[in-house]
């Protein structure tokens, strides 16, 4: 109300007022007013990610003050505000990107001005990495653009990185603190095991982790109880920005939950969740090798037709149009999920105009750049191969005379219709293992599939899918020259391509099994399996074993659409994502506990 207007200019009150009025963030890349005072107008440049003039402003500035102190008094109060509004849920990332970029662009400037620019304009130092064998990026990047564009120095070490390469770093560097990131489940362990041998060698460096598979209990509770250094859980950028505040203002380590109280806490939710979740009793064979052999108990059915594939063997497809894949894409998991756009307290129609007016511009775009650069360049090897089950076990199967080089292909001069029925001699070539439900369905993936005492044979089919290299290559080039806003969302689009990929390449194989008939005719329902069998992704929670890639790596050998597989599983280029595929009726996504 103008009547109760403080006399003192109070920026973070007067921006969330403006963005309150004028909803978002679009106001962001309009310029900041020239009649406000130069100090304003550089704190509402970064603000409003307002780059046009700012070297004259920053000029200006230089009459009066140092570089210091426009970065400290204005840029990094800027910043601030830009953390305030993003976590009040009233500005959305990628405007806090673009804030960054200005901030980054105006610190560049300054620099020349600066008598010893690194130590002099930092709050603090942190060694970021992505943990050994885990080869996601993007997590990890944003922490490094909201951490150095508020004041902190980042040694930003990359990804698969192990310990030593991050001690030595911090030594080195002289860090304040070390922060891990990582996507995979596998991660989380690295992690625990990096803060054991640690703890173990007596060091007590402050330790930030984040990324998917974590959780805030996991950290808090459990990995603090190994690790006595001072040692937090950040779900996003900003919480690692938080972490690092709050180490500088303390410089004390923070409260761990080390008193009997919570302690106490910690085993009596542990005990609730044993009594939620009891282990099931389950029928086992007599134990072989002290191994207990668990029969199958599902009531799937055994008898469903067995299509006939269009061939047996693999094969790779390439000039694939890129229109195909954009129109599997699924908006809401790169809107939302990738680029991080938030509905806050909008109504869903607020939300949804928000998206057209901001998003969906960008993305049209985007597309049609993808299209013209040729950034994305999809690839698929896939294939169809005969198979049996045997209790867990999945037998793929492959013709006796068939061996080396000729694998990895058609098998053309095989009969579809003697291969199925076993009048072609075949030999076991891959066995997957796959866990079953210990409750409920007593489900497991090789159900889906036609036994081995039942004499035929089933098909099961199989995909690796790629965006391609040049996909990671122009988004670290993005990164590097510190475009993050284009980063953000060149990254998010070529990740849901890959999986726009498969999910379009799973359509492609329905149809040619002669299961399509009944897909859904909504994309919506699409995405949520309206159709006919099942893609399952190994490291998703009916198949989390991630190590059985290698045994698709062997099935399918995706070197031959640039694919590899690292150490822990991986594949790489990073945007690409492989399945294996079921026909059944059956068959639908399950957790195994
Ligand atoms: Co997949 N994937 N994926 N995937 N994927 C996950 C990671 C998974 C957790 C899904 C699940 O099980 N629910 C699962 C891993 C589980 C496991 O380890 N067993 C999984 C799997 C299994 C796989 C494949 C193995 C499947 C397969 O092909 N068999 C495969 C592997 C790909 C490969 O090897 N190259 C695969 C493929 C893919 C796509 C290519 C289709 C795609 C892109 C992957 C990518 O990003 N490179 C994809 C996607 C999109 C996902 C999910 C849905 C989203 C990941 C993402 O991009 N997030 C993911 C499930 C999920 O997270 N809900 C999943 C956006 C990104 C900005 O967030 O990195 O978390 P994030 O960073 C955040 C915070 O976590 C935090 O701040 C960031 C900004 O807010 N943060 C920190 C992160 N690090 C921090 C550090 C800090 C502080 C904060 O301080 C140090």
């Amino acid at each position: 109300m103008p009547g109760t207007r403080k006399c003192v200019y109070d920026p973070l009150a007067e921006l969330i007022a403006y963005y309150a009025e004028a909803d978002t963030s679009q106001q962001a890349s309009q310029s900041a007013s020239a009649d406000l005072p130069l100090e304003q107008r550089l704190v509402e440049r970064i603000v409003r990610g307002d780059r046009l003039g700012l070297e004259r402003d920053l000029d200006h500035a230089l009459q009066q003050y140092t570089a210091l102190e426009i970065i400290n008094r204005f840029l990094l109060e800027g910043m601030r505000i830009v953390g305030e509004l993003f976590g009040s849920g009233q500005m959305q990332l990628p405007f806090v990107l673009q804030a960054a970029e200005v901030m980054k662009a105006a610190v560049a400037y300054l620099e020349p001005h600066m008598e010893r620019s690194t130590d002099a304009t930092t709050k603090g130092t942190i060694v970021l990495a992505t943990v050994k064998g885990d080869v996601h990026d993007i997590g990890k990047n944003l922490v490094d653009i909201i951490l150095s564009n508020n004041g902190y120095r980042v040694i930003n070490l990359g990804i698969k990185v192990p310990l030593e390469q991050m001690l030595k770093a911090a030594a080195e560097h002289n860090a304040d603190a070390i922060g891990m990131s990582g996507l995979l489940v596998k991660s989380t362990a690295i992690m625990k095991e990096n803060l054991e041998t640690m703890e173990a060698r007596g060091i007590r460096i402050p330790v930030v982790l984040g990324g998917a598979a974590l959780n805030r209990r996991f950290v808090e509770q459990d990995l603090r109880q190994i690790y006595s250094g001072t040692l937090a859980y950040a779900q996003d950028a900003f919480d690692g920005l938080r972490f690092m505040e709050e180490l500088r203002q303390s410089r004390q380590p923070l409260p761990q939950p080390t008193t009997s109280l919570e302690l106490s806490l910690h085993l009596q939710q542990a005990q609730h969740e044993r009594a939620e979740h009891p282990v099931e009793q389950i029928r086992t064979d007599s134990e072989q090798s002290g191994q207990p052999v668990v029969r199958r108990v599902s009531s799937v059915r055994q008898d469903v037709p067995i299509p006939i594939p269009p061939f047996w063997g693999s094969r790779v497809v390439e000039d694939i149009p890129l229109e195909h894949v954009f129109a599997y894409i699924n908006e809401n998991a790169l809107f939302r999920g990738q680029w991080q756009f938030r509905r806050g307290r909008r109504s869903e129609e607020e939300f949804h105009a928000l998206i057209e007016r901001e998003a969906r511009p960008a993305y049209e775009a985007l597309k049609l750049q993808c299209k013209r650069e040729r950034l994305l360049v999809p690839k698929v090897v896939y294939g169809y191969f005969p198979c049996q089950s045997q209790g867990d076990d999945l037998i793929v199967y492959r013709p006796v005379h068939c061996a080396g080089a000729r694998l990895y292909a058609v098998w053309d001069e095989l009969p579809l219709e003697n291969l199925r029925t076993g009048r072609t001699e075949l030999v076991e070539w891959v066995r997957f293992r796959f866990p079953r439900q210990r409750s409920g369905k007593h489900l497991c993936i090789a159900d889906f599939f036609r036994p081995i005492e039942s004499g035929e044979f089933d098909v099961v089919a199989f995909h690796v899918v790629t965006i391609g290299e040049r996909a990671t290559s122009y988004a670290r080039q993005l990164f590097e020259h510190g475009q993050y806003r284009d980063y953000l969302f060149f990254h998010g689009l070529s990740v849901e391509s890959a999986e726009g990929l498969a999910e379009y390449w799973h359509k492609i194989i329905r149809t040619e099994l002669g299961i399509a008939g009944n897909d859904a005719t909504e994309l919506k329902q699409l995405f949520v399996q309206g159709y006919q069998g099942s893609r399952y992704s190994f490291g998703y929670p009916a198949c989390p074993r991630l190590e059985d890639q290698a045994l698709i790596v062997e099935l399918l050998c995706p070197e031959r659409i640039g694919v590899e597989l690292t150490e822990e599983y991986e594949l790489v280029p990073e945007q690409s994502t492989s399945a294996l595929i079921c026909h059944h009726p059956q068959a639908r996504y399950f957790n195994v506990r």
